[in-house]
């Protein structure tokens, strides 16, 4: 028996940028009317400089400056759309590719390469950003962004114990909705009513896994047996991201509990830049995809209102290149990583199992013949 994949799903602007609103429920069309063209022009902008920010992280890996980058192209909608419905006291928590929520967030993009080069464990200040800094254990940042939103309903409205309007945002992958302890999430979520939305980017894959391999039903609908309500939206428009995630936001924050909100879309890119997809999938997938591209869907309509020109968008593509020539300004600037600063930062104070990680490591390094 198959429970299908048969859920409405929420699309606010088609592939050519025209507005359709099909599927919205009455707090999404809610949202939507709070838009104006400014607010797209600043999700439009953040998406491209986005584009531009991967683009050169991807060359700076691949001349050798960073060790890894993990890429978000083709989910840029996904990430800034949904990134736009924060409230400046809401939290995010992000996994380890949504480079469009950190610059969202107001985060220097140089910030996020001190990671990919090993010069840091984080990058910026979460809390002074309001944006955890990435995980790379795969689903392990879901429990604490839930423990996060429970603590602050506990600790109440600036830990005074007054009711709190704070809501969490917590991003996670297809292939994360597979982790034991994400279901482990979704429970104390729904029991404690957590002010917590899950952000499911279905991007389709998992690394070299479809999502059709460990996914029978739709993501939207994996909190029914919790009592979590899910929605589905197309992850390629913006505007149904933000509509969504607003909604389910100003659930949360009104006291309702908790959602999933699946966004479907495509990683465009290799999972990482230590992958190559062309080894388990279809380069016509890929081209269907291609034909779904999230900023240029954004640039139609914004085009088709009026609000961006040719001259406009040049400049907004100008300013982005500009943001990404800094940023890998700044990274080269950063010397190479130092392992045992690594060690030295893990904890405040000194910890034992890091001291004898190290301990290890030196002397590893030693019979390898290293300096
Ligand atoms: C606990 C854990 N298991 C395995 C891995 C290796 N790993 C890294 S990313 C990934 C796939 C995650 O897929 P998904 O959640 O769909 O996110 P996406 O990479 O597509 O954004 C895996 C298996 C890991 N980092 N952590
Ligand atoms: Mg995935």
């Amino acid at each position: 028996m198959s429970l299908g994949d048969h859920v409405p799903t929420l699309q606010v602007l088609d592939p050519g940028g025209q507005r359709t609103d099909a599927g919205a429920l009455p707090g999404e069309l809610r949202h939507l009317r709070t838009l104006t063209p400014a607010h797209l022009i600043a999700m439009y902008r953040i998406m491209v400089r986005t584009r531009a920010v991967d683009a050169e992280a991807t060359a700076l890996q691949r001349r050798g400056e960073l060790g890894l980058w993990a890429s978000c192209l083709g989910q840029e909608a996904a990430q800034v759309g949904s990134a736009h419905a924060l409230a400046p006291a809401d939290y995010a928590f992000p996994s380890y590719r949504e480079h469009g929520v950190v610059l969202a967030r107001g985060i220097d993009p140089a910030a996020i390469v001190r990671l990919f080069r090993g010069v840091d464990h984080g990058g910026w200040d979460a809390a002074a950003h309001r944006c955890h800094t990435y995980t790379l254990v795969v689903g392990g940042h879901v429990l604490h962004a839930v423990g996060y939103a429970m603590g602050a309903v506990l600790t109440g409205r600036d830990g005074t114990g007054a009711p709190t309007d704070e809501a969490v945002l917590v991003y996670l992958g297809d292939g994360a909705m597979a982790q034991g302890h994400v279901a482990e999430a979704l429970v104390f979520a729904a029991s404690y009513q957590a002010p917590v939305v899950f952000f499911v980017q279905n991007n389709g894959w998992a690394i070299s896994t479809p999502t059709r391999a460990h996914a029978r039903a739709p993501f939207a609908r994996r909190g029914e047996g919790f009592a979590i309500p899910g929605r589905r939206v197309d992850g390629n428009d913006a505007l149904a991201c933000f509509a969504a995630t607003a909604a389910a936001l100003a659930d949360a924050r009104a006291g309702r509990g908790p959602a999933i909100v699946e966004a479907v879309t495509y990683r465009m890119a290799p999972h990482t830049t230590a992958d190559d997809p062309t080894r388990y999938r279809d380069a016509a997938e890929e081209r269907r995809w291609a034909t779904r591209d999230p900023v240029a869907r954004l640039e139609k309509h914004l085009r088709g209102i009026g609000a961006v020109d040719d001259s406009s968008a040049a400049q907004i593509g100008a300013e982005a290149a500009e943001v990404a020539i800094r940023m890998r300004d700044a990274c080269l600037a950063l010397g190479p990583p130092q392992m045992e600063d690594l060690f030295a930062r893990v904890y405040a104070t000194e910890h034992q199992q890091v001291s004898a990680e190290s301990a290890a490591w030196a002397s590893r390094r030693v019979s390898h013949g290293a300096r």
